[in-house]
Parts: structure tokens; C-alpha cells; sequence
């Protein structure tokens, strides 16, 4: 992805598969500079697993930049698989990241469903976290969830009528039973057109202009299938976490140093929910670009992004 605001390419210094106690084993990589400071890179979805790109983000000579597939994304292995996959299950997946590759205390960055993990996991292990970057803020409530498969459609009709109509008119009162249903299906023939359906739907969302490059990429077959089956999986099961209880703990991190970047014609986590947690929080650096959607990549963001975390290199905060 080239995008003007971010580093150049860089390519892993190491890499591993992280085992865990049951079937799941994950993906991990390093790049930059092992002596730098560490972040970690939380991905969106869940599952859309980490991409290359997502390196760019950090200046290379003074981060070390971890990037890992959480369960069942990406190239942790069994691809798609929802058995041990919870929120509870990823946090600790975290710290056994962190405890393995031998970091006290990292910066943790993460968009979207990324954000959403960044701050349980900052909340459960606040003494952890040196700093959060957080963008395209998303709480995971029920109405941002109704919202995303349905209210969204007072911005994006027409791709929200393709993900609608794809299910039969008997069913689509709720699209997300629908979808779930048909993603844990084990024939190919049944979950695999809804995990198109689903993915192509939440890409062509994404961005403030459209991005052909995007749509396609999470529309291939494999990141699609991660995609739709683990959200819905998280979806339907409410991300495993009490109602309301990443803004009813906010007090447990509001001392952590953090940025809030958030996209104001964001569509897939409307700015509403980044307002109600800078309320929550007023102590969170809170950056508004004017002129973006939810991608990471959209240039106000990522040039908001890069500029935190330059920012917290040099001073160990956001302001
Ligand atoms: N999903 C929110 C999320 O994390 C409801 C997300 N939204 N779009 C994306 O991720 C991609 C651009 C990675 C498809």
C-alpha cells in the first residue's frame, strides 16, 4: 500500500508461531529495531489477520514492531477456527506474546475491533501498557453492531442491500443469525459466498472513496472466510464481555498515555462511540480528521497515526 505519510516497506527481523494450550497456534513478527521501543500492532476484524503494511506506522530505528495474527486469522493456524477463540482467550494470548518475546511494557496500537481488544486488554493489564495509539473507536455495544449490518445502510445502500439480499426474505430480519448460521456451516458451498457477501460488504464500507484494492483484498477467499466467521462469532456472543464494560472500566486506564485518531465520516464505527469514550476519558488526546473514513490507510489517518507515534518516540506522550 503506498500512502505518503508512512515509513517505507520493511520486512521482519524474526518471526514465530506462538503455541498455546489447545488447538491454536499464532503468527508472529518483529521489524524495526530490536532495541527500540516496543508496540504492538492489534488487527482489526476480528479476523482480518496483519498485513505488511501495517509496519509502516512506526519509525523503524526506534520501535520494535510486533505484529501478530490473532486466533484463527491471518497465518495462525487452523485458519477460521472459532473453538478457545474469546476475548479472554486473546488477552491472554497477549501476554503470552509479550512474556515470550521477553518486553516489561509496551505501547499498544490498534483500529477498529483492534481498539476494541486494545482497551480490554489494557483494562485487564493496565501496568502493561506504556501508551495506547487507538483509532476508528468501536465499543462492540449492540447498537454498534445493529448499526454496522444495518443502520449503515443510511450511508452505503447499495452494499448494504448486496449484503441483505444475498440471505432469503424470510430470514433478513436478522441478518446476523443469518450470516452466522450459514459462516459456521463446514461446506465450502455455503459458508464461503456468505463470507464474500459479508467481507466485500464491510470493505466497500471502509473507506471515504472508494478503494477497489481494498474491497478485493478482503474479498479473496481466505481473509474473507477469517473475516466473516470470526465476527459474527464475536458478534453473536456479545465479544465475550459483560454489556457496556470497556466504557464502565475506563477508570482503570484513564492514567495510561493515549491518542484517540478518529475519522469523522467514519461509517463502520461512527465517531459517536470515540466521543462517548473521550467524555469518559478526558485525559486521552482526542484527534479528529475532518476529511476521513474507518481505514487505517485513509491519508488523514495515517498521517494522524504516524504522527502519534513519532510523537510518543521522542517523548513518551501524545501532546
Ligand atoms: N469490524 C470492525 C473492524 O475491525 C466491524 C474492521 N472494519 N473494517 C475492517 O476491519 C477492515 C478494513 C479490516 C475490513
Amino acid at each position: 500500500m503506498s500512502n505518503s505519510a508512512l515509513y517505507p516497506p520493511i520486512t521482519p527481523y524474526a518471526s514465530g508461531m506462538l503455541e498455546t494450550t489447545g488447538v491454536h497456534r499464532l503468527y508472529w513478527e518483529t521489524s524495526g529495531n530490536p532495541e527500540g521501543i516496543p508496540v504492538l500492532f492489534v488487527h482489526g476484524g476480528p479476523g482480518s489477520g496483519t498485513s505488511p503494511g501495517q509496519r509502516q506506522f512506526f519509525d523503524p530505528a526506534r520501535y520494535r514492531i510486533i505484529l501478530f495474527d490473532q486466533r484463527g486469522s491471518g497465518r495462525s493456524t487452523p485458519h477460521g477456527e472459532l473453538t478457545d477463540n474469546t476475548t479472554p482467550h486473546l488477552i491472554a494470548d497477549m501476554e503470552a506474546l509479550r512474556t515470550e518475546l521477553g518486553i516489561d511494557t509496551w505501547l499498544v496500537f490498534g483500529g477498529s475491533w483492534g481498539s476494541t481488544l486494545a482497551l480490554a486488554y489494557a483494562q485487564t493489564h493496565p501496568g502493561r501498557c506504556r501508551g495506547l495509539v487507538l483509532r476508528g473507536i468501536f465499543l462492540c455495544r449492540k447498537s454498534e453492531i445493529d448499526w454496522f449490518l444495518d443502520g449503515i445502510r443510511a450511508l452505503f445502500p447499495e452494499a448494504q442491500r448486496q449484503l441483505a439480499e444475498f440471505i432469503p426474505p424470510t430470514e433478513r430480519h436478522d441478518l446476523l443469525t443469518a450470516y452466522h448460521r450459514r459462516l459456521v456451516d463446514p461446506d465450502p458451498a455455503v459458508h464461503q459466498p456468505a463470507a464474500t457477501h459479508w467481507a466485500t460488504f464491510e470493505a466497500s464500507c471502509s473507506t471515504l472513496l472508494p478503494n477497489p484494492d481494498l474491497v478485493s483484498a478482503f474479498g479473496s477467499d481466505k481473509t474473507a472466510l477469517s473475516l466473516s466467521r470470526i465476527e459474527a462469532h464475536y458478534f453473536m456472543n456479545n465479544i465475550f464481555l459483560p454489556d457496556n464494560s470497556l466504557l464502565d472500566n475506563v477508570d482503570r486506564i484513564r492514567n495510561i498515555p493515549a491518542v484517540i485518531v478518529q475519522g469523522r465520516y467514519d461509517a463502520v464505527c461512527p465517531i459517536v462511540s470515540a466521543d462517548e469514550l473521550t467524555r469518559a476519558w478526558p485525559e486521552a488526546r482526542y484527534v479528529i480528521v475532518p476529511d476521513a473514513g474507518h481505514s487505517a490507510f485513509e491519508p488523514g489517518i495515517a498521517r494522524e497515526l504516524v504522527a502519534a507515534t513519532d510523537a510518543f518516540a521522542q517523548t513518551g506522550l501524545f501532546t
